[in-house]
């Protein structure tokens, strides 16, 4: 009886050691880091008051699109398209932000939300 006890006392211990070694292994899974890395490429567009360059962003023609939007000016802008699927929000003056979006078969224009149509540009698919 006794000798029985200690052993399930024993499978314990091993058990929730090894939970513990799995949650510390495990931990790093969970987080944003998503795009880059599945043949995907990084495109630069700048926003400045207030228009976009370039306001004609070539795009591959295929898979993930990520452009790294930044804001050069001091007014907020948007990088926005409805036909694309995409928008950044408001990023502010000196601020950017990362925006994915799946490649365009044909051309789409995209806009500014806060200066509207005056602010616009258009995204082609290279090839
Ligand atoms: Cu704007």
């Amino acid at each position: 009886m006794r000798s029985r006890h200690l052993w399930i006392l024993r499978i314990t211990t091993v058990v929730a050691f090894a939970a513990v070694l799995f949650a510390a292994c495990g931990g790093d899974d969970g987080g944003g880091a998503e795009g880059e890395d599945e043949g995907g490429s990084s495109i630069s567009l700048s926003a400045v008051d207030n228009s976009f360059e370039p306001a004609e962003l070539e795009v591959p023609s295929s898979g993930q699109v990520t452009v790294e939007f930044t804001n050069d000016g001091d007014n907020p802008h948007t990088f926005t398209s409805d036909e694309g699927g995409f928008d950044s929000g408001t990023v502010e003056g000196g601020q950017s932000k990362t925006v994915t979006f799946e490649a365009p078969d044909k051309e789409i224009s995209f806009l500014c939300t806060v200066h509207g149509e005056s602010m616009s540009g258009t995204i082609v698919p290279e090839g």
